[in-house]
């Protein structure tokens, strides 16, 4: 079992500050770096025979190729991330496809509320489908103008509007849509199954007087 959220529940939460008012949700600090956050080895991939799954609940799986995701409109986003760990940074910039655009040009349409996002090595996290379509949501690429580094996810992240940066995996490999809402990898590890930050929804449980600065001893950009 992991214990990341037992220590982050034993931290203390700092003090809001005024200066940020309501962008920067209770409990986190700003910060300009871009920390380096995951479980286990970064991969490595062949773009060649890299590919996404969209499955579940749908009538057609489809296998879909980096080519295939680069002939589809790509869209620019620049948002906050936060990270329950208590690191937000403002305003990173990230371009790829939406879901929308994708599911349009599959013409899939999602019989399901909820989908399970798949990742390498072996991550899940549990999704509402209407978080995923949502304008700031992403299926991104490149960060900063440029194609993303191996370590934040290269060649396929989620970017997830409005939740803790962990619904936001990284080397994405599928989509799947599922009928109930089922725990991802964090989420079964004591973390909370929706994330939105600004209510804090940190643990699963009630327990809220939180965080750790472990994120400060991490890899950064
Ligand atoms: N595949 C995968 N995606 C992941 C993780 C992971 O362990 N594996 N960690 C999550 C967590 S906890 C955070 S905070 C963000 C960190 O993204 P970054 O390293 O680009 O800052 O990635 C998320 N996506
Ligand atoms: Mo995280």
């Amino acid at each position: 079992m992991h214990n990341k959220a037992a220590r982050l529940r034993k931290s203390r939460s700092p003090k809001a500050d005024p200066l940020f008012g309501e962008r920067l949700p209770p409990g986190q600090v700003l910060t300009e770096r871009f920390p380096i956050l995951h479980e286990g080895a970064v991969p490595d991939y062949d773009l060649a025979t890299w590919s996404l799954r969209l499955f579940g609940s749908i009538d057609n799986p489809v296998e879909l190729s980096y080519a295939d995701l680069q002939a589809l409109p790509q869209r620019q986003l620049t948002c906050d991330i936060h990270c329950v760990t208590r690191w937000s940074k403002f305003d990173t910039r990230w371009s790829g496809v939406h879901v929308q655009d994708l599911l349009q040009a599959l013409d899939i349409q999602p019989p399901t509320a909820f989908v399970m996002a798949h990742a390498d090595h072996d991550y899940q996290t549990n999704l509402r489908l209407e978080d995923l379509l949502h304008p700031d949501s992403l299926l991104a690429t490149h960060y900063d103008g440029q194609p993303l580094t191996a370590q934040h996810g290269w060649p396929l992240r989620l970017v997830v509007a409005g939740r803790y940066f962990w619904k936001s995996a990284k080397w994405l490999r599928g989509l799947e849509f599922v009928a109930e809402e089922q725990a991802g990898f964090w989420e079964r590890n004591g973390f909370h199954l929706h994330a939105d930050p600004f209510t804090e929804q940190r643990f699963s449980g009630d327990a809220l007087d939180i965080t750790e600065d472990a994120w400060r001893e991490k890899d950064f950009d």
